[in-house]
């Protein structure tokens, strides 16, 4: 048996048999199983491997070639990388799936079985970690010079499984096999510190801090398409700076031998679950500064090494990107840097450090916005207190600002606000929210720096959201327009003519079904749960939040399914209604929303006359694996927000681009899809942004809502009477009480818009030639939400940095 390791280059396509070797010989080498005893997880190891190899040229020559060219190089910080598997998209990348495909069967082993045998890398919450991870392929793809900064934690996301309806939480484990796509950088280390005191040392202010904590990089490349760029994503890993204490373990005392590490390590071991804020965590404090302040030592490090010494000049070759505030301690950080260790004046650091930060907003909603009281952040920040405090007075006598700009208030730190006056530029992600962002939480700022705040409208990957998840349409489009679309996908475009075409869209057709019934084997398999194919597909899948309005969706599958038993003979359209989604651990109202649509789906699937009709699924432990299985599959897409309240949304975006009709409000980037697909093809209903306000400040109350409209009410008393909930008939008192007396989130004021919607989609769907032609010109429209155009718009208007393709 040969048994050279394989160094192929993608741009030499290798052949079935030089595959074979390499992951034979990784087999053999790497993981040191042959092939009689290797189990699913040893092939899928050396596959991996083999893989990766395919990308380590492509890695190097994009080093070399910065190196040699200097382009402007962009730093991406995010607490935050939802990323999924790693496996498929690489070998989709790189052309490579019936190859491999051919020689993994040709050992006898379950291609399928083994790349879903990778776990998921979800360090990540929802949207903002999943875009994170959708602009990195784009940087890759486009070819930006480009590093994504975050924490390597040992825990993603947790588990979710049902127990009686209830969520329950797991703790998710990723690293407990190998991760085979990283590479541990022992030698890039950084010193963190927290606490102490703040000393005046030769007339400079010198912290000293009391508590140490190792950053250790650990890098993974990111391929763009076909390998022709890749840049990295380092995560770092906290390590104790001693690891343990000899001492008390030859005592026998094992636990306080091991503390040192144990306690450095707790600072990366788990990502938090919240995707609000969790308010004045001490723990997620460190968290931020940890990986802020050892991605700028890296930065710098880089920058005095490679370019110059002269540390203003920095903003000539970074960008930094921070992804919300939970970076924002780069601006004071950064400042630290260049005042107490490279000795410029304050002004002057204050002026570099802001012409290289750049903040995205995500949320708008006021318990999101992070605040850190000041005791906490002066015990564990000290010096970035006082600098935090500087930059305050420093910006007041810069502008003339009202009294009530400021960033420390009532006893508070305003990392908002800290972000905007520490970013060259400030954007929102969709037309909507950069509007409201300046009329509202940031108006006050805005007046002082009207040129600060720009929209970037946020977008997907073609790669992972269409191309590699939809096998099916992907097959067809190559077929009609080529595959120039993977990278410019507002090609895309010249599918439109092609909605008029009737064997065209039976051909879309037919992709959509044999999604549904690639879904509807999974269900099968894994929950025992038979869908009807035949059926609507209508999914809402995002994190349970009451503004998201599950409930919404819910109520209305409950007045359907009275209004099914009154009528049984009438045309129903039938639907399978698809729930995916994670709520907080600590989020009381979420968790009882789960209960409920797990309640109410119960009695649905129970009750015989909804048999072809009405049933409600909902798989537990949504992740980004199991979205690239629902994505394909949907008919219908949910986004019902309460018009205001959702940034921009980037599910919408994968369900329409995978031709599936929305139902949806006007808010965040749903109005731009309305505009881009023609109001013909989308479901739009409910108050706008501005009714919502004028409803709330005119004194909203729901009873009124509720008595004209027969079908809530009578869902709110069968939910208050323990229909759905016999066992505990209470159970829903606080919720009903909730949405009938307060109904902060207008579901009450939505609630007939909302049914009369979905009537119009029932009636939609009775024509199904004309709802195929819809589902094709959903697809054709959406081509501008990929995230190529908005990572171009970003390198464009905020970055001023030059892609290479
Ligand atoms: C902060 C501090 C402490 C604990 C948790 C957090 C935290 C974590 C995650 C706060 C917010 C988040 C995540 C927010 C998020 O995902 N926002 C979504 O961002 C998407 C990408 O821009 C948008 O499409 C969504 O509309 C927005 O909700």
């Amino acid at each position: 048996m040969q048994t050279e390791p394989l160094i192929l280059h993608p741009q030499s396509q290798p052949d079935a048999e030089a595959l074979r070797r390499a992951i034979e010989y990784h087999l053999r080498y790497t993981i040191g199983k042959n092939v009689k005893a290797a189990k699913l997880t040893d092939w899928r190891m050396a596959v991996t491997r083999a893989i990766r190899d395919l990308v380590i040229a492509p890695w190097f020559e994009t080093t070399e070639r910065v190196r040699a060219e200097r382009p402007k190089r962009v730093c991406y910080l995010s607490m935050e990388f939802l990323i999924g598997r790693l496996l498929e998209d690489a070998i989709d990348n790189l052309g490579l799936d019936e190859m491999v495909r051919e020689v993994v069967e040709a050992f006898d082993v379950d291609y399928n079985a083994l790349l879903t045998d990778e776990p998921d890398a979800a360090l990540g919450n929802g949207g903002l970690g999943r875009l994170a991870a959708c602009f990195l392929d784009s940087m890759s793809t486009v070819g930006l010079a480009a590093h994504g900064y975050g924490i390597r934690y040992n825990h993603g996301l947790f588990r979710q499984s049902f127990e009686d309806g209830w969520q329950t939480e797991e703790a998710e484990d990723w690293l407990r096999q190998v991760h085979p796509w990283e590479f541990e950088r022992p030698e890039t280390q950084y010193r963190i510190g927290f606490g102490g005191d703040v000393r005046k040392e030769d007339g400079h202010r010198q912290w000293r801090p009391e508590e140490t904590v190792l950053a250790v990089g650990y890098d993974t490349p990111v391929p763009g398409w076909r390998g022709r760029w890749a840049n990295t994503l380092r995560l770092w890993s906290a390590k104790a700076e001693r690891e343990f204490d000899l001492e008390p373990f030859n005592r026998g005392d094992y636990m306080a031998a091991a503390a040192p590490s144990v306690l450095a390590e707790t600072v990366s071991r788990v990502l938090y679950p919240d995707d609000t804020t969790e308010q004045g965590k001490e723990l997620r404090l460190k968290q931020e500064y940890f990986f802020t302040a050892a991605s700028l030592a890296d930065i710098l490090r880089r920058f005095l090494a490679h370019h110059d010494t002269d540390v203003t000049r920095l903003p000539e070759f970074i960008a930094i990107q921070l992804n919300d505030t939970h970076p924002a301690i780069a601006f004071p950080e950064l400042i630290r840097l260049l005042v107490d260790v490279h000795e410029l004046p304050f002004a002057s650091a204050f002026e570099t450090a802001r012409n290289c930060l750049h903040y995205t907003n995500h949320t708008l909603l006021p318990e999101a916005l992070e605040r850190w009281s000041t005791d906490l952040m002066g015990r564990v920040l000290p010096r970035h207190m006082e600098l935090i405090d500087q930059i305050d007075s420093h910006h007041a006598k810069l502008v003339k600002r009202p009294a009530s700009v400021k960033i420390v208030d009532h006893g508070e730190v305003r990392m908002g606000d800290l972000a905007f006056i520490g970013a060259r530029r400030v954007n929102g992600v969709s037309a909507l929210h950069t509007e409201l962002m300046k009329q509202t939480v940031f108006k006050d700022l805005h007046a002082l720096h009207p040129e600060r705040i720009i929209n970037q409208t946020n977008g997907v990957t073609p790669r992972r959201w269409l191309y590699n998840c939809n096998p099916a349409l992907r097959g067809l489009l190559e077929e009609r327009i080529g595959k120039g679309w993977v990278t410019d996908l507002e090609q895309l475009q010249s599918l439109a003519p092609l909605a008029d075409d009737g064997d065209f869209r039976q051909r879309f057709a037919a992709a959509k079904r044999e999604n549904k019934l690639r879904l509807a084997g999974h269900l099968e398999r894994t929950l025992g749960v038979t869908v009807d194919p035949e059926a609507i597909f209508d999914i809402q899948i995002k994190r349970i939040h009451e503004y998201k309005r599950q409930l919404l969706n819910i109520l209305e599958t409950a007045a359907q399914w009275n209004a099914i038993r009154r009528d049984p003979g009438a045309d129903w359209a039938p639907r399978v209604k698809i729930f995916g989604g994670k709520a907080a651990p600590g989020y009381v109202m979420a968790k009882q929303i789960i209960k409920l649509i797990n309640d109410i789906g119960a009695t649905v699937n129970a009750d015989p006359l909804m048999e072809e009709r009405l049933q409600v699924v909902y798989p537990p432990n949504y992740n980004v694996s199991m979205a690239e299985l629902l994505i394909p599959a949907a008919d219908l897409s949910e986004q019902i927000s309460t018009a205001g309240m959702e940034a921009s949304g980037t599910g919408n975006m994968k369900l329409a681009m995978n031709g599936a009709l929305t139902i949806g409000t006007l808010d965040g980037a749903n109005i731009e899809i309305a505009e881009a697909v023609g109001r013909d093809d989308i479901f739009i209903f409910g108050l706008t942004a501005e009714e919502v306000a004028a409803a709330r400040e005119a004194g909203y109350d729901p009873a009124a809502h509720i008595e004209a409209e027969p079908r809530l009410a009578e869902v709110l008393e069968q939910i208050a009477a323990g229909v759905f909930s016999p066992d505990d008939p209470q159970r829903y008192t606080g919720l009903v009480d909730n949405l009938r007396q307060n109904d902060w989130f207008m579901v009450a004021a939505d609630f007939t818009a909302y049914w009369e919607a979905q009537r119009r989609v029932d009636a939609a769907w009775r024509d199904r030639d004309a709802w195929n032609r819809s589902a094709v010109l959903n697809t054709a429209h959406m081509g501008w939400f990929s995230s190529d155009r908005t990572i171009r718009g970003y390198a464009r208007d905020i970055w001023q940095a030059e892609p290479a393709f």
